[in-house]
């Protein structure tokens, strides 16, 4: 008690030295939802708080919460808790004689930014024009990328002194999307970025006809259907023709040493990516490529991909249109088995001219392309392979990202139409248990997220909204609105409320992403070439790779959530993605569909 009066007798007024630096969510609140905002403040008291409305009036008033030194941000960091307010319109936050600017309280905050972050995958469509009617403006049309990718598989020394042998056919593999800043097309990010998708559909439904910007919208399938099918048409494309042996690295790669090649059966695996032979300058306008383009060998975390999404294809499109459905099934099945042929292929890494995607652990991909196919299927086989391993009945260790998927299959088996109860019943369990972790990391974060962490991955971005998701179906599966406000949360973070006061999406906020590391969206290098357009997701704050040099100048000076400048050169913190991208769209569609 006596704490409790020292507390509220603490002066409420800070002093004209004291530094205050508000943080909310830039796009706004929900009616319904938590309304959180984070005060930077060196006050060791309560700072007093109000929140004003368009008028200039009082709407409501509190005291913050002190929640103290935060090492993840550096600041000595207060809650401003504004929840009880529910009537749409403009505020602002005050706080010691700063204000913050105008955000609304509105059901439709997140609605379009939903269809803007859907958006982003038009616009980094390989093999077609990009037509200002769909991409929001005639600064965003571009001549088609790409748009004949009939290509031959490397062959000749690789820069760590491996020979290829190269392959006896060529691929036409036209379409799909590019991976990020770049004109890679990944089958291995390519899968969990797809995934992303159709399972927004399974769950949501998101996007029916008519709701996107896209060239087929109106032709009787959901848009976000017809988006992911750009991806997929692509990914079955890279399929290596059945009975085509090549001679490809089997078992653990020591990556100082050429690696010895064993001639392999590898029909049905799928090449681990296509990009260019050297990295192009930036910018550099996709149709205005001219570096060779090549198949790289295949690799068994690529063909688990495949098989994962082609298998989720499959039951997807089994009554929009049988015959796709049925390709894609056949694809997921010899993928399936070429994996299981060739386990230990993993994807040579002596490339320059394009990412890595190296995967040394594929348990998790195993794990999720097996929970797909029976999800399709239910064929036993599948099941057998599930309940053998321990990802089936471990709790998460991690959200998912493009090299820890187990979460995929997870979720698959906890939302996916068919599946028997009981499996769904133990699935949702995992989730929830992971949901409960999140939470208690929110809160004991200072900036109230449901990551406490001070090492920040690349793409960290992503990492916070994918434990969103699973924080919004831990919300759907027991109903309890404490997961959804982590969630939120989350938006929150990504949306403005962090250290930089920084909207990490284009075109939403007041403070929002400019200039991303990518080659067409780059007016910083070429004042003709446009910005990025709205709802691109910046990868965010990286403390753990300095692999460029606007981050090297940074290192060692930047606390965690600090490591990040909007800077078309900071490819480890400022490039997007489209594994980034899906989540985004994930969440956002998600909090749009179910908001009050
Ligand atoms: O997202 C990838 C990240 O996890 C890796 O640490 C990083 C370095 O290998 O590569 C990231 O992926 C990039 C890919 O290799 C090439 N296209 C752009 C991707 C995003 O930066």
């Amino acid at each position: 008690m006596k704490k409790l009066a020292a507390l509220l007798a603490a002066p409420l007024i800070v002093s004209a030295t004291d530094p205050v630096a508000i943080h909310v969510n830039q796009l706004g609140y929900l009616p319904a939802g938590p309304k959180r905002a984070v005060v930077a403040s060196p006050s060791r008291a309560p700072l007093a708080w109000r929140l004003l409305d368009a008028r200039g009036r009082t709407a409501a008033q509190g005291r913050t919460t002190v929640a103290g030194d935060d090492a993840a941000s550096g600041d000595h960091v207060h809650l401003a808790d504004f929840g009880g307010v529910r009537a749409p319109g403009e505020y602002r936050l005050s706080v010691g004689g700063v204000a913050t600017r105008p955000f609304p309280i509105r059901p439709d905050v997140y609605r379009s930014l939903a269809r803007a972050s859907l958006n982003f995958f038009y616009q980094q469509r390989a093999g077609t024009p990009i037509e200002a009617a769909h991409a929001g403006g005639a600064q965003w049309a571009r001549a088609a990328g790409h748009p004949n990718e009939v290509a031959a598989c490397f062959s000749g020394p690789d820069q760590r002194g491996t020979v290829w042998p190269g392959c006896l056919y060529k691929l036409d593999v036209t379409g799909g999307w590019y991976d990020a800043g770049d004109h890679g097309k990944y089958v291995v990010n390519g899968g969990i970025s797809l995934w992303t998708l159709l399972n927004l559909h399974e769950v949501a439904a998101s996007f029916p006809d008519g709701s996107a910007a896209l060239p087929e919208a109106g032709n009787g399938v959901p848009d976000l259907l017809d988006e992911a099918r750009w991806e997929m048409e692509f990914l079955l494309r890279m399929q290596v023709p059945d009975g085509t042996r090549l001679a490809l690295p089997v078992g653990p790669q020591d990556q100082q040493k050429p690696l010895r090649l064993t001639p392999v059966h590898a029909g049905g695996m799928a090449h681990h990516k296509i990009a260019d032979r050297n990295w192009t300058a930036l910018p550099t306008i996709p149709a205005e490529d001219r570096e060779e383009r090549l198949l790289y060998p295949p690799s068994t975390a690529a063909t688990l991909n495949l098989a994962a999404v082609a298998a989720q294809c499959a039951r997807i499109w089994r009554s929009i249109d049988p015959a796709f459905a049925a390709r894609c099934l056949s694809a997921a099945q010899r993928a399936w088995t070429a994996a299981l042929r060739n386990p230990e292929v993993y994807a040579a890494q002596g490339f320059t001219g394009s990412g890595g995607y190296g995967d040394w652990d594929l348990s998790d991909e195993f794990h999720w392309a097996a929970a797909e196919l029976y999800a399709t299927t239910g064929a036993p086989a599948y099941l057998d392979r599930l309940r053998r391993s321990p990802l089936f009945t471990a709790p998460l260790e991690s959200e998912p990202s493009w090299p820890e998927v187990a979460a995929l299959g997870t979720i698959t088996l906890a939302t996916a139409p068919g599946v028997p109860d009981a499996v769904t019943k133990s699935q949702r369990a995992l989730l929830v248990a992971a949901a409960d972790r999140f939470l208690a990391e929110r809160d004991r974060s200072g900036y109230r997220i449901p990551y406490a962490t001070t090492r920040y991955p690349w793409g960290s971005n992503s990492n916070v909204l994918n434990r969103a998701m699973i924080l919004l179906l831990a919300h759907r599966f027991t109903g309890d609105t404490r997961y959804r406000a982590g969630a939120i949360d989350a938006a929150d973070y990504v949306l403005g409320r962090n250290p930089l006061d920084q909207s990490y999406v284009s075109g939403f906020g007041w403070n929002p992403l400019r200039n991303p590391h990518h080659r067409f969206w780059a007016p910083s290098l070429d004042p003709k070439l446009p910005g990025p357009p709205p709802g691109v997701l910046s990868g965010g704050p990286n403390n753990t790779a300095w692999a460029d040099d606007v981050a090297r100048s940074m290192q060692g000076k930047c606390a965690p959530q600090r490591c990040w400048r909007d800077d078309v050169n900071g490819f480890a913190m400022n490039e997007v993605a489209i594994n980034w991208n899906a989540p985004l769209v994930w969440v956002a569609a998600y909090l749009d569909a179910t908001a009050r």
